[in-house]
């Protein structure tokens, strides 16, 4: 057992804070070899806190990594005798009820190669502050629930440094001696220190403006390296779209005079909402035609749009501690999704949003870090930024708004901003203002909150002919996850249609007395509240076919006896978009299981080559829910449905599948290319998202099966392309292909031309990391000793070591178990530098209780090597522990 284990800590033991912090005034000297920090903190017992009102506690301060070069309080240097300094806290005794304390550290931004507090990125200083970077910069009570008005004065080289900023508005600059200078900033909001950001660099600046429901006018301001100089407009744009589209759902208005967002290339996360300055991983926010995907433009717009709304859910109410995690993230990824939703096609939004949730967040709650919406313990905070805090609690949010419908949920919404407006609170004070809104009791709601795992819905049904009625029986059951058995019944908002034999949505009356009134609606929310319930229809004439769970109405699994005919009649009919994409799914999950290991002679049901035909053929459907619905269930999904998975045998299994209706469907693929090709100039709307996107998966499958005017389609499409999409779409499908020539042709061809954008580069490498031709260790090996790769970059990382552990499921889980070798070495190595980042990438070898024996003893072993590394992380710690525990 390492010596560094790090401890648990427990929502039980939440203490309110001893000391508050009404001010804090920082001043930065930047500096080639450190930076000096001076904070001056102006202190006050906490009112709440029995403890230090009465015996006046000592004042303890988080610090990690700093070097102290001095303490004064009230003006007066701090005996050595009065405190004392640990690796984690800075402990001062007998401290009077209000206080002035003056702390200076020392730095060494340089050498912070785990990006957490203030770094350097290329040439730039940066911050990431949350959860627990601040402690990497200065001594503070480093915890949400202490809210201080910070103000910063920032100090560098001014030939390097010109541009220097903070949160709120810049108050005061000028020159100093030796070339330096200087800028002030104030926020006059009080914020937790997660949320405080310094940037200081050598950084274009791009201006923008948007005027507010009230008529304020905020400037936008957008920095970046001058290189990325015409990558900034979407970014801008998506921002000014997020802004109004906040007050008009929301009724929330921006509140500073200026919003800034800054691009950096070494980013751990996605985003981060500090106040007034949000700052971006380059890889989310930085596009242009001839760069970005439309997957990246569409994630661009997402991530622009969640770090902007956080301004009102997650700083001007912040969480009271981090088990609250969701409180901000659930909420504000619910709203993104319906942003997103709203300004292209919700159905093709919850289609995403559902395969993410149930490909990556099942898994999770499965696995041996499955954890509550809001944990009751953690180790380490940052292994807790997961799907579950993020999606899953985005769903729990998302299915409150369904109970209570739009007006109510914004009524409630409306409460809980004005209830708790710059404070700091818990998922409970959100319920809350909802039940208070609303008149609603959400007791039994909470439960979503409290319990882990995935609920599981066993549902059957008859038909009484002579009575006319339909009988559904709905059994829920949520297993057992670490530390949690014997689970409550949840309340689960479960959206259902009837549909007639010609397609027709019948009227779901649940009573004699609702069909005599003739006026039932034709989709009914039930709500599931009891272990199992019966409901019965009246008044059908003949036995309907089930539309369960419309638009994932929650996030539960479904089993229900389809039989194909009805998935096939679901695919056609369904009003709800979603229910037939996902009949669709489970369509071909179940032509694809029964392919596995199955003898030659068993062939592909043909009526899924006949769905799948008049999906290609006919023009008249919608376009963007067919994109979706020609996208086979990946092989990550396929083996989260199975238990004592063998990944090879399920890839070999859904490569057939696909490549029988490649072969049987060649001609409509090469029509339905055709039809697709834009000759007009560049679009970004759905309809020409949609045509690329049905046109490099005509391509993909063409390629599959080595066909020889799929390829001189290629060849063109990759030669002509005017953007990344329809370049990368042909590139991947190379990659893909049997076709060795022109794989190797078109990549290097790809990485001449962007070799000087870091963000293709890392297309680049992960669209080979992440394939089954080119993703062999050996190649993985040398993309690792390529030059553009850089281990000090997560984002090369993430492409290289991520695609290949997460997305190229089948070298991962190579049965020799040289891929886990693999990925346990590299996390080994990444632990000393970044822990963050390792005890992320080794999620993979976590699920290893999911696979066949042979395969799960040697996720095993490799994880026990990672156990036994010297100098363990607590990050690493925590998720290797867990995972190997009984
Ligand atoms: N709050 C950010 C995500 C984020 C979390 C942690 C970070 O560093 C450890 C960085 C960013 C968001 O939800 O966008
Ligand atoms: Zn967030």
């Amino acid at each position: 057992m390492p010596s560094n284990q790090p401890q648990t800590i427990y929502l039980s033991d939440y203490k309110v804070p001893a000391y508050l912090v009404d001010t804090a005034d920082l001043r930065f000297e930047l500096f080639e070899d450190g930076a000096r920090v001076h904070s001056t903190l102006a202190f006050r017992r906490n009112p709440d806190c029995q403890e230090s009102q009465e015996t006046g506690a000592p004042l303890q301060l988080h610090g990690d990594s700093l070097k102290l070069e001095s303490l004064v309080l009230n003006g007066e240097a701090v005996a050595t005798s009065n405190y004392s300094v640990s690796d984690e806290l800075l402990t001062v005794n007998q401290v009077p009820q209000h206080f002035t304390l003056q702390v200076v550290t020392w730095i060494e931004p340089q050498n912070n190669t785990r990006l957490e507090g203030l770094y350097k990125s290329a040439a730039m200083f940066c911050t990431q502050c949350e959860a627990e970077g601040f402690r990497c910069i200065t001594y503070f009570p480093d915890r949400p629930d202490v809210m201080a008005r910070f103000s910063t004065r920032i100090e560098a080289d001014k030939t390097a440094y010109p541009v220097l900023l903070s949160n709120g508005n810049p108050v005061e600059q000028g020159d100093l001696s030796d070339g330096r200078h200087f800028v002030t900033w104030e926020d006059p909001f009080p914020k937790p220190a997660y949320l405080f950001a310094l940037v200081a660099g050598d950084l274009l600046e791009k201006q923008d403006s948007f005027t507010t429901m009230s008529g304020r006018k905020v400037d936008l301001r957008m920095y970046v390296e001058p290189r990325n100089s015409e990558k900034c407009e979407y970014a801008l744009d998506s921002l000014k779209r997020a802004m109004a589209w906040d007050e008009q759902t929301y009724g929330r208005e921006y509140d500073l005079d200026i919003f800034m967002i800054v691009a950096v290339d070494d980013f751990n996360m996605g985003a981060m909402e500090n106040k007034g300055l949000n700052i971006f991983n380059s890889s989310c926010v930085l596009a242009s035609q001839e760069t970005a995907t439309d997957m990246a433009f569409e994630r661009i717009e997402s991530i622009v749009a969640h770090e902007y709304f956080h301004n009102w859910s997650g700083n001007r109410v912040t969480c009271r501690d981090w088990f609250q995690l969701s409180l901000k993230e659930g909420f504000t990824v619910f709203r993104d999704t319906q942003f997103s939703g709203d300004m292209g096609s919700a159905t093709v939004k919850r289609i995403e949003s559902a395969t993410v949730l149930r490909t990556a967040q099942f898994a999770e709650d499965a696995g041996p870090m499955a954890h509550s919406v809001r944990p009751a313990s953690y180790m380490e905070i940052t292994n807790f930024y997961t799907l579950t805090i993020y999606v899953k609690g985005a769903e729990v949010v998302r299915m409150i708004h369904t109970l209570l419908g739009p007006d109510l949920f914004r009524k409630g919404s409306d409460l809980y901003f004005e209830r708790h407006d710059g404070q700091a609170v818990t998922t409970d004070d959100f319920v809350k203002a909802m039940e208070d809104a609303s008149g609603r009791d959400l007791g039994q709601f909470r439960l979503w909150y409290e319990q882990a795992g995935t609920p599981q819905l066993a549902i059957s049904d008859e038909y009484d002919e002579s009575a006319g009625v339909y009988h559904l029986h709905i059994k829920q059951t949520l297993p057992d996850t670490p530390g949690q058995t014997d689970k409550q019944p949840q309340h689960i908002p479960f959206a259902l249609g009837l549909l007639g034999s010609r397609g027709e949505a019948l009227a779901l009356a649940l009573s004699a007395e609702e069909l005599a009134k003739a006026d039932a609606p034709q989709e009914r929310v039930l709500e599931l509240t009891e272990a199992s319930h019966s409901f019965e229809f009246h008044g059908l004439s003949e036995r309907p076919v089930p539309s369960l769970l419309r638009h994932f109405s929650a996030p539960v699994r479904v089993s229900y006896p389809w039989t194909r005919e009805q998935l096939l009649f679901l695919m056609n009919h369904d009003s709800d978009g979603f229910n037939r994409w996902d009949a669709g799914q489970r369509l071909a999950i179940d032509v694809i299981q029964q392919m596995i290991g199955a003898p030659k002679d068993v062939t592909v049901d043909a009526r899924l080559v006949g769905a799948f035909r008049h999906l290609i053929s006919d023009a008249d459907l919608d376009q963007a829910l067919v994109a979706k619905m020609l996208v086979l269930p990946t092989v990550a999904y396929l083996a989260e449905l199975t238990d004592g998975a063998d990944v090879p045998a399920i890839h070999r299994a859904r490569r057939r599948v696909l490549k029988h209706l490649a072969i049987a469907l060649r001609d409509e693929l090469v029509a339905c290319y055709r039809r697709n090709i834009d000759s007009g100039p560049y679009q970004l709307g759905p309809e020409a998202v949609a045509r690329r996107s049905l046109r490099n998966t005509a391509l993909a499958w063409l390629l599959l099966i080595n066909d020889e005017e799929g390829r001189s389609l290629g060849l063109g499409q990759y030669r002509d392309a005017d953007n990344m999409t329809d370049r990368m779409g042909a590139l991947k499908a190379f990659v893909n292909s049997g076709y060795d020539d022109d794989r190797a042709a078109s990549l290097n061809d790809f990485y001449q031309t962007f070799q000087h954008d870091p963000q293709v580069v890392e297309q680049w490498f992960s669209v080979q990391a992440a394939s089954r031709r080119t993703g062999q260790l050996s190649h993985i090996h040398a993309l690792l000793e390529h030059p553009a790769f850089d281990w000090k970059n997560p984002n090369k990382i993430r492409a290289v070591i991520g695609a290949f552990a997460g997305q190229n499921l089948v070298n991962f889980h190579n049965p020799d178990g040289s891929g886990y070798q693999f990925l346990a070495d590299q996390v080994c190595k990444l632990d000393d530098s970044n822990p963050q980042i390792a005890a992320r990438l080794v999620s993979p070898l976590t699920r290893w209780r999911k696979f066949a024996p042979e395969y799960s003893q040697q996720m095993q072993a490799a994880l026990m090597q990672i156990r036994d590394k010297e100098n363990l992380s607590g990050d690493l710690y925590e998720v290797v522990y867990k995972s190997l525990a009984d």
